[in-house]
């Protein structure tokens, strides 16, 4: 079962079910939390409370690509894991050392460590949904989407849904420096999450998920490549354990677990490039890029 947003009546934000037929059922929350906080009143889980409405009530009669889909949840925090695939921590040496350096470095140590690293990646007003436009960085020439498995977690750091992430990422910066993370990961429109939030009682094993990157450029793709979340070097427990300890998390928190998928090192992100990140069985969230210049610097 999937829960989504899309623009409904009077453009008012709409929370939908969708079921695995692709059936769309739309459900008299104000928004995610919202859902979650009546399944707990009623001593139901989310699951169950979906689909007790879902027997009363009519399908939208609707296909999922004939609506703007809005983010599936206006997370106060996004927190990122990092370096837990191989594939991350070969890249992440690759980076900080031109491919020369033999020794051991932060990455390899942290690949290995008990503790996992976890890091802030981005805010409500920061993070953006499917069909929203990620921005670039004036200030690289080394670009790229990490497409990411998304944990949706409550105020206790319990799993309540997966969704896709994309965490962009300035591989030059973070190369420089891993002391410049911030600068290499923080900036406005740099994640992006959605289209929906799959159920966790709906999944059977989160640990076979495939992730599929596609990057298109003047409407040829110009890379793509898929990897499994049973790559994984660490549990999702084991993350978000971490990220709750002696800490402060909000219902609707997105954990994102980290990146499997890499473009080639001659790769960057263009001004126009559209990324597609897929997870069978939680849809495609595709995203426009666009350079920062001469955007308004507005908040949204
Ligand atoms: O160490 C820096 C971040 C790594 C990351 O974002 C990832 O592995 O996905
Ligand atoms: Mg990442």
């Amino acid at each position: 079962m999937q829960i989504i947003r899309f623009r409904g009546e009077n453009s008012k934000p709409q929370l939908a079910a969708r079921t695995t037929e692709g059936q769309l059922y739309k459900l008299p929350f104000k928004d995610f939390i919202d859902m979650i906080e009546c399944a707990r009143r009623k001593k139901s889980t989310p699951l169950t409370l979906v689909k007790g409405i879902l027997r009363d009530s009519l399908p939208v009669g609707r296909k999922l690509d004939e609506l703007e889909c809005l983010v599936p949840i206006e997370a106060e925090e996004v927190w990122a894991a990092g370096v837990t695939y191989e594939k991350s921590r070969d890249e992440r040496n690759y980076e900080s050392s031109g491919g020369k350096s033999s020794a051991a470095t932060f990455y390899d140590k942290v690949y290995d460590a008990k503790r996992p690293e976890i890091f802030f990646k981005s805010t409500k007003k920061r993070t953006i949904g499917p069909g929203e436009t990620v921005y670039l960085r004036s200030d690289s020439n080394w670009q790229i989407p990490e497409p990411e498995l998304g944990l949706v977690l409550d105020h206790k750091g319990e799993i309540l849904g997966y969704t896709i992430g994309n965490d962009m990422s300035c591989r030059d910066i973070e190369g420089e420096n891993p002391l410049y993370l911030p600068q290499a990961k923080i900036w406005r429109n740099s994640c992006s999450i959605g289209p929906a939030i799959r159920l966790a009682e709906s999944v059977e094993d989160p640990y076979r998920f495939q992730i599929i990157c596609r990057i298109y450029r003047q409407h040829t793709k110009v890379f793509e490549e898929s990897a499994s979340t049973s790559q994984l070097k660490r549990t999702y427990e084991e993350l978000c354990s971490y990220l709750a300890s002696e800490n402060m998390i909000f219902d609707g928190t997105v954990l994102l677990t980290g990146t499997c998928i890499v473009p080639p090192s001659d790769f960057t992100l263009q001004d126009g490039d559209q990324v597609e990140i897929e997870i069978p069985g939680i849809g495609i969230l595709r995203n426009p890029v666009k350079s920062q210049i001469n955007q308004s610097l507005e908040v949204k």
